[in-house]
């Protein structure tokens, strides 16, 4: 049986990693296939492919299910949203433990309130735990994970909050403290600036992540330069790249009355039988079936 690509491990080996967001197994198959290092199961997207906003609305039973079918169809480690860990530490607790067991090698939970409000949205109402609420959550985490390769990764909201890089750096080093693996830090503005500021006033050993949605022009080769931002998470590509083609598609298929033109520009069943895994299924059957 093949093992899922240890995170800890690849993180170890110094390179920046490149971590894709999915909202389904098919959409995990394809970021693998393309050569993501990783797959963000992101809530963003989930919320999205449900028609929903992402202001947690999507019970953690529906994230988790979607995480195992995803864990069931591609072997690189996954990188779960849990967004605030759907309540106190001790819903905490329980997410880390169903997380790790679903097949997850990393959870990412913010210092937002629950209910969250999504954080790119023009706006939003965005509201901080306390510091030391959030650091007990963080705890909980960490004492909860049994393999020690699984990785908790704090994230904070203080720059979408408005609340500027000091804060950001003071949550950042208490949740540190409070035994975080890596820090992800978010920004909504357009340019990274707020990301290049505080990357580089940050000291500590532990590495960064960034979300690069609203600062696309950020590359690999800008994020490299500084040094201690150790993956990038492409936050919201998998449902938008979906919904572009599908709106496309599905525009011109009224345009034109009928299927005879978009068919050239699809992919062909076929190749959706490959990644249905079809082959191995017919293979049972010449087997099993009598
Ligand atoms: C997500 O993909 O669910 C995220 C990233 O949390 S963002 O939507 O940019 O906050
Ligand atoms: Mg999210």
């Amino acid at each position: 049986m093949q093992c899922r690509v240890n995170l800890r491990a690849k993180l170890a080996g110094g390179r920046l990693l490149h971590i894709m967001a999915t909202h389904s197994p098919l959409s995990a198959i394809l970021a693998e296939e393309a050569g993501f290092d990783g797959i963000w199961a992101s809530g963003f997207e989930l919320s999205a492919l449900y028609g929903l906003a992402d202001m947690s609305l999507i019970s953690m039973t529906q994230h988790l299910d979607m995480l195992r079918a995803i864990a069931g169809r591609s072997l690189l480690p996954i990188v779960a949203d849990i967004d605030t860990g759907y309540g106190n530490a001790i819903n905490v607790i329980h997410s880390v433990s169903e997380y790790e067991r679903a097949g997850a090698s990393a959870i990412v939970i913010e210092d937002k309130t629950f209910p969250k409000v999504t954080s790119l949205v023009a706006g939003g109402r965005q509201e901080l735990l306390r510091v030391e609420e959030f650091q007990g959550k963080i705890e909980a985490a960490v004492a909860t994970r049994q393999d020690p390769d699984f990785l908790v990764i704090a994230r904070t909201e203080a720059l979408i909050a408005g609340l500027g890089e000091r804060e950001a750096l003071s949550r950042a080093h208490a949740y540190v403290n409070a035994g975080a693996d890596m820090i992800l830090i978010h920004s909504k503005r357009k340019d990274p600036s707020e990301i290049e500021s505080f990357s580089r006033a940050w000291k500590r050993s532990v590495p960064l992540v960034i979300v690069p949605n609203t600062y696309p022009d950020f590359d690999a080769e800008r994020v490299r330069a500084l040094g201690n931002i150790r993956m990038m998470i492409y936050g919201n590509y998998g449902i938008r790249a979906a919904a572009t083609a599908m709106k496309e598609i599905f525009r011109r298929i009224i345009a034109d009355g009928g299927v005879q033109n978009v068919h050239r520009d699809i992919l062909p069943v076929e190749d959706i039988f490959r990644l249905q895994d079809m082959e191995k299924t017919k293979e049972a059957e010449q087997r099993f079936l009598r």
